[in-house]
């Protein structure tokens, strides 16, 4: 097999320019067939109930065989969808590995059976793991090609460090790697895909973009996706892009194509668009019967392009085999699926034990004491903060606001970490550069970027559009080149557009890869409530909905030290971060907090015992810290109880043992949050004392949250919905006298 692939690729490179020599035809049919043939073979076992889930890439094989070929592997980067079969092996994936997925062993080296079939992954190949998201992909292959062009023009970047995640990425780049990123034509209805055609245009990156159009998604025909029913046509005025559409079902014409398509993105012109109409013989997938949805004439015509039967045609016609070769070196191939088949079918299965590997990183913990250097705090003070801005202002020895510190720590780690980049919406000082010269800049709606620009350029501190998936989507590629984006999401509020990419692919990469693929990413978000005015859209929170997602950190500071140390933290850790910021304590008097210099951080999954006490434990964080110390001062006066405020700090992992220490002492406890109440994150802690520490209490586990409503604009209604430190009070003189 190896064979077969190796031949396609070096008759390939010795190509001349007009039509394919005998030698490629045979080439590209063995690759083409071979493709099907493991496709049939897995709907035999599919119907043996030996393996899970059979997709095909029946009728898109010459489509992909053209891409395989026109591109290399293991030196150009590729986003696949699950019909890339032929791509795949034509990049070198073996039929073998193919059919170790299929049947989900532990030797499937694309995930270690956690995905279905045709979910491609490949670090050797540059493959990189997808998901089933129709789309995601894309983002990723444009923030990898950014990625790519940031170290052909900061190569010093590349170099590892110890002490973070750069430890654990090595950094391939060329100067002139192209990414590959394929979808069906029913995939480009999702935003995602205008988004990343976006960004690929207005940069110029070098990535080909292969629109696989079989005329149907599932049941629903192109017209009901596309407009007009062609989206090159809807794709025409994008700048910088080469176009071509090609008839998918013709190898020669796909791989001419290709060559194009590939030339145009390595002389650095701009992405390129590959249209390609191809056919769908086999349904859907497995599952799916087109007679129920096509008419017979539509089906038969397009059995008539078949591009298998169509190259065996060619072949034939043209006299480069005879039926007899054909059928030899089928029947070939058909042995090289039926043995690959047969190994898979023996190999050894995931053990359960191995189900929480690759959660996170097993390689750099975060809450190891070697991020524990609060003690070290204000050694360097001042030593480090050359840049204007804010971080100009947080020099010196005085009390700093949370603005200022997290602002510090940005200037802090980009100077020492080249691999870091910063953006998002109103991120950049000013994106006309020539305008810096005049104007103070604007570096984020709440300034918390400010100086980043001017300090360190606008390639590494820019403005996204306004597209919250395209943020965090971006990152993902980024990652997965070992850089480390820290992106910001302007207000939690409208995180939700970025939800898929959260959930689906930035926490699952690496899980889902089998520890082969990671996105330590940093997610800065402003949230929360307090902000008289701030109303439905400006005062969310919802954390809980994100400790919910397995390989996702959550870190919610209440201070300014906290803050800092944290999100140091944050970015040198080498898991996806969400680090939410409370907009009201952002420049609060409260728990502000002299510069503590730049190497200062916090390790995740430490609480702090913010006020000392033994009659009832207050377990909270964010903006329930303040309101829970002025509750427990006046519980304290007014009626002598003595209450313990934990404050959690980060919410995934979180203090476990120091919940438990604080309730076997107190034997009493809340747990209060600014969310909703209902399903909120007290929910869990509060369900996991009653489980665990039921014999140490002498009371109910109390919860005070927001009510179950969105915050109103209207003070009076605001003040209402969100705890108030006398809804603190309430529960804590309630739960005394229990
Ligand atoms: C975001 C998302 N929505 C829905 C699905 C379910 N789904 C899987 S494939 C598919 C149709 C995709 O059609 P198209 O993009 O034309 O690709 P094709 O399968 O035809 O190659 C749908 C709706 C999904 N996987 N992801
Ligand atoms: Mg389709």
């Amino acid at each position: 097999m190896e064979l077969a692939v190796s031949s396609a690729r070096e008759t390939e490179t010795a190509a001349t320019s007009g039509g394919l020599s005998p030698q490629q035809m045979v080439a590209i049919y063995r690759l083409m067939y071979l493709s099907r043939c493991v496709d049939d073979r897995e709907i035999l076992l599919k119907r043996q109930q030996k393996v899970f889930f059979q997709i095909s890439g029946a009728g898109h094989e010459a489509l992909q065989v053209g891409a395989a070929l026109a591109l290399k592997p293991g030196y150009d980067w590729f986003f696949p969808y699950y019909r890339d079969r032929a791509l795949c092996l034509g990049l070198g994936v073996t039929p073998a590995d193919m059919f170790l997925q299929a049947v989900g062993a532990a030797t499937d080296p694309a995930s270690g059976g956690r995905q279905m079939p045709t979910h491609w992954s490949s670090r050797t190949l540059h493959i990189v793991s997808t998901s089933s998201s129709t789309t995601t992909q894309l983002l990723h292959a444009v923030g990898c090609a950014e990625a790519g062009r940031y170290f052909s023009r900061h190569p010093e970047a590349a170099a590892n460090a110890d002490g973070d995640y750069r430890a654990f990425h090595d950094v391939e780049f060329h100067g002139d790697e192209v990414v590959f990123t394929s979808l069906g034509e029913g995939s480009t209805s999702q935003g995602e895909f205008w988004e990343a055609l976006n960004t690929a245009s207005n940069q110029k990156l070098p990535v080909i973009f292969c629109v696989e159009d079989n005329g149907y998604a599932i049941s629903v025909p192109v017209e009901v996706n596309t407009p007009g029913g062609n989206i090159s046509k809807l794709v025409a005025n994008f700048p910088n892009f080469h176009f071509a559409e090609v008839d998918g079902t013709d190898p020669e014409a796909c791989l001419r194509a290709f060559k194009a398509a590939a030339a145009h993105c390595r002389a650095g012109l701009g992405p390129a668009f590959v249209h390609g109409h191809v056919v769908r013989p086999y349904s859907h997938a497995l599952s799916d019967d087109d007679k129920l949805y096509r008419a017979t004439a539509e089906r038969e015509a397009d059995a008539l392009r078949d591009p298998l039967a169509k190259m065996q045609m060619r072949l034939l016609r043209e006299g480069v085999l005879t039926a007899d070769e054909i059928n030899a070196l089928e029947k070939s191939l058909d042995l090289v699926a039926a043995e690959g088949a047969e190994r898979a079918l023996e190999a050894p299965l995931p053990t359960v034990k191995s189900i929480t590997e690759h959660i996170y990183s097993e390689d750099l913990d975060p809450t190891s004491s070697d991020f524990a250097t609060e003690q070290i705090q204000a050694q360097s003070e001042g030593t480090s903060l050359a840049g204007g801005g804010v971080a100009g202002s947080a020099k010196g020895s005085g009390p700093r606001t949370m603005a200022d510190l997290i602002n510090a720590c940005l200037h802090d780690e980009m100077r020492r970490d080249p691999r870091i980049v910063i953006y998002g919406e109103d991120v950049a000082d000013a994106s006309r550069e020539s305008a810096l010269e005049e104007v103070e800049g604007k570096g984020g709606v709440f300034k918390l970027t400010a100086g980043l620009q001017r300090e360190f350029g606008s390639e590494r501190v820019f403005n996204s559009p306004l597209a919250e998936a395209n943020i965090v989507g971006r990152a993902i590629g980024y990652a997965t080149r070992g850089m480390k984006p820290v992106v910001e999401i302007q207000f939690f509020d409208y995180i939700w557009p970025a939800m898929h990419q959260i959930r689906n692919e930035l926490a699952l990469m690496r899980w889902r890869s089998n520890g082969a693929w990671a996105s330590p990413t940093v997610l800065r978000v402003p949230i929360g409530g307090y902000l008289t005015g701030g109303a439905i859209y400006h005062s969310q929170s919802g954390e809980s909905i994100f400790t919910h997602i397995p390989g996702l950190r959550v870190v919610f500071p209440s201070n300014a030290l906290d803050a800092n140390g944290l999100l140091r933290t944050a970015i040198r850790c080498d898991d996806p971060v969400l680090f939410l910021e409370h907009k009201r304590l952002y420049r609060e008097t409260y728990g502000r907090a002299p510069y503590p210099g730049p190497e200062f951080a916090i390790p995740f999954g430490k609480a702090k015992i913010v006020r000392a006490g033994t009659h009832i434990t207050l377990v909270t964080y964010g903006a329930l810290v303040p309101r829970s110390l002025q509750a427990a001062e006046r519980a304290h006066r007014e009626h002598g109880i003595d209450v313990e405020v934990l404050d959690l700090r980060t919410l995934n992992p979180y203090d476990w043992e120091a919940i438990a220490t604080s309730v076997r002492k107190t034997s009493r406890v809340i747990v209060a949050h600014e969310d909703m109440l209902s399903w909120g994150y007290g929910a869990e802690i509060a369900a996991r004392i009653a489980d665990e520490l039921f014999d140490s209490l002498d009371a109910p586990v109390r919860r005070v949250g927001a009510m179950d409503t969105f915050v109103a604009y209207q003070p009076v209604l605001e003040d209402a919905i969100l705890p108030q430190p006398e809804t603190i009070l309430k529960a804590i003189v309630d739960l005394r006298s229990f």
